[in-house]
C-alpha cells in the first residue's frame, strides 16, 4: 500500500472535552504521522468553503454553525493507506452506529457533534489538504 496523506479535523466538541491528546494518540499508535497541525477558530467563510459539497443538504447551516462554535485542530496525517486507516479509526458518521473502540464511539455524542472529520478518498484528501495547508508541499518535503 502507498504512503498517503489525509486531512483530519478534531471538531469543537472534542476540543471542548479536552481529548485532543487522546485522539492524536489513536493516530500515532496506529502508524499515522502528524505531517502538519494547526489549532484555529474557523471563520464562517472557511467552514462554508470546506463543507461546500454539503451546501444543499438540510444540515448544512447547523454543520457550519457547529464547526465555528469553538476552536478546531486541523491536521495532515501521513502513512500507509492513511485515508482508509483514518476513516476506520474514526468510525461511522453517527456515533451510535460507530464500531466499539473507534474515536466517534468513544468521544462523540451525536451525528452533529461527532468529534472528528476525515477525508473520504484520495481526491477529497488532496483538495482538503490544499484548502487548509496550501504550502505543505513546500515545507514538508
Ligand atoms: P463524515 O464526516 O463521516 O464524512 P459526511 O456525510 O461527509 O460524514 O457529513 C459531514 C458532516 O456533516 C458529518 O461529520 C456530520 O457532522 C454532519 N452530518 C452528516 N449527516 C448529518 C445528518 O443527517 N444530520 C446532522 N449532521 C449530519
Ligand atoms: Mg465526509
Amino acid at each position: 500500500m502507498a504512503v498517503e496523506r489525509t486531512l483530519s479535523i478534531i471538531k469543537p466538541d472534542a476540543v471542548a472535552k479536552n481529548v485532543i491528546g487522546k485522539i492524536i494518540s489513536r493516530f500515532e499508535d496506529n502508524g499515522l504521522k502528524i505531517a502538519a497541525a494547526r489549532m484555529q477558530l474557523l471563520s464562517q467563510n472557511e467552514a462554508e468553503g470546506f463543507y461546500a459539497v454539503h451546501r444543499e443538504r438540510p444540515f448544512f447551516n447547523d454543520l457550519v454553525k457547529f464547526m465555528i462554535s469553538g476552536p478546531v485542530v486541523i491536521m495532515v496525517l501521513e502513512g500507509e493507506g492513511a485515508i482508509l486507516k483514518n476513516r476506520t479509526l474514526m468510525g461511522a458518521t453517527d456515533p451510535k452506529k460507530a464500531e466499539k473502540g473507534t474515536i466517534r464511539a468513544d468521544f462523540a455524542e451525536s451525528i452533529d457533534a461527532n468529534a472528528v472529520h476525515g477525508s473520504d478518498a484520495p481526491d477529497t484528501a488532496a483538495t482538503e489538504i490544499a484548502y487548509f495547508f496550501p504550502a505543505l508541499a513546500v515545507y514538508s518535503r
